[in-house]
C-alpha cells in the first residue's frame, strides 16, 4: 500500500530547462548533507535543469542559512543586471556622449558575454540537517531558520525550499537522505526539494506574468 505521507505527483511535468537554480547547504552532519545534495541534483537534471544553471555554495551550519540565501539571491540580481548593461556594450546616456551621433559610445568595448549568467535565480534550495542533541540549540536552531527562509522567500519574491531536516536521532536524518542503516533504506527528500523547487520556480514566473 502506498504510503500517506509525502507530496502527490504534480498535475503536470515542469521544465526546468529555462531556470537558474542555487543549492545552498550546511556542512553539519556531512554524510547526510551529501546524498541530500546528490539526490537534489540528480533530480534538478533530470527535470532539464542545465548544470551550468545549478550554483552550490556551502556554510557552516543551518543558522548560516537564511543570510546565505538572501545574499545569493541578491548577487544573482546583480549578476543579470551587469550582464544586461555589459549587452549594451557601456552605452551612456547622460553626460559627454550623444547617443544620436555615432561613434559616441563609451570607449569600452562590449565583453564576451557567453560565460556569463545572464538571469536572477529562480529559486534556492537551502540544505541542512538538524539531529537533536543534548542541548536546546536544536530547538532555538529549527525555529530560526525556518522562520528566516519563510521571511527570506516573501521578502525576495524568489522561491525558497526549505530543505532542513529536522531529526530526532542519526537514523532517522539517515532515512531521510535514502541512506537509512536497517533494511528500510528510507527516501531522499532531496529529490522531493528539487521537483518543488523547480514547479514553484515555473509557477513563479507564470504568476509573474499573469498567466493563470
Ligand atoms: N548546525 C547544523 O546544521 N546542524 C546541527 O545539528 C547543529 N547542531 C549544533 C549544536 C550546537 C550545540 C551548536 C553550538 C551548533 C550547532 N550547529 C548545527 C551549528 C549552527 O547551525 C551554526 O553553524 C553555529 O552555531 C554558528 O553560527
Amino acid at each position: 500500500m502506498s504510503s500517506l505521507k509525502g507530496p502527490a505527483p504534480a498535475p503536470t511535468n515542469f521544465d526546468g530547462s529555462q531556470l537558474r537554480v542555487a543549492i545552498v547547504h550546511s556542512r553539519w552532519n556531512k554524510t547526510v548533507i551529501d546524498a541530500l545534495v546528490t539526490g537534489t541534483i540528480a533530480k534538478l537534471r533530470e527535470q532539464g535543469v542545465k548544470e551550468s544553471n545549478i550554483v552550490i555554495q556551502s556554510v557552516p551550519g543551518s543558522f548560516e542559512l537564511p543570510l546565505a540565501c538572501q545574499k545569493i539571491i541578491a548577487g544573482g540580481n546583480a549578476q543579470a543586471g551587469a550582464t544586461a548593461t555589459d549587452l549594451l556594450g557601456g552605452l551612456s546616456i547622460g553626460f559627454g556622449a550623444n547617443p544620436l551621433s555615432p561613434g559616441s559610445r563609451s570607449s569600452t568595448p562590449a565583453p564576451a558575454v557567453t560565460n556569463m549568467p545572464s538571469q536572477p535565480f529562480d529559486a534556492v534550495i537551502a540544505i541542512g540537517v538538524l539531529i537533536k542533541g543534548s542541548t536546546m540549540h536544536f530547538e532555538y536552531i529549527c525555529e530560526s531558520v525556518s522562520h528566516a527562509l519563510m521571511r527570506v522567500q516573501l521578502d525576495t519574491g524568489v522561491p525558497v525550499i526549505f530543505g532542513v531536516l529536522t531529526a530526532l536521532t542519526d537514523d532517522q536524518a539517515l532515512e531521510r537522505a535514502g541512506i537509512g542503516r536497517g533494511e528500510n533504506k528510507g527516501h531522499n527528500h532531496g529529490e522531493d526539494w528539487a521537483s518543488a523547487a523547480v514547479e514553484m520556480a515555473s509557477h513563479s514566473r507564470r504568476w509573474r506574468d499573469g498567466k493563470f
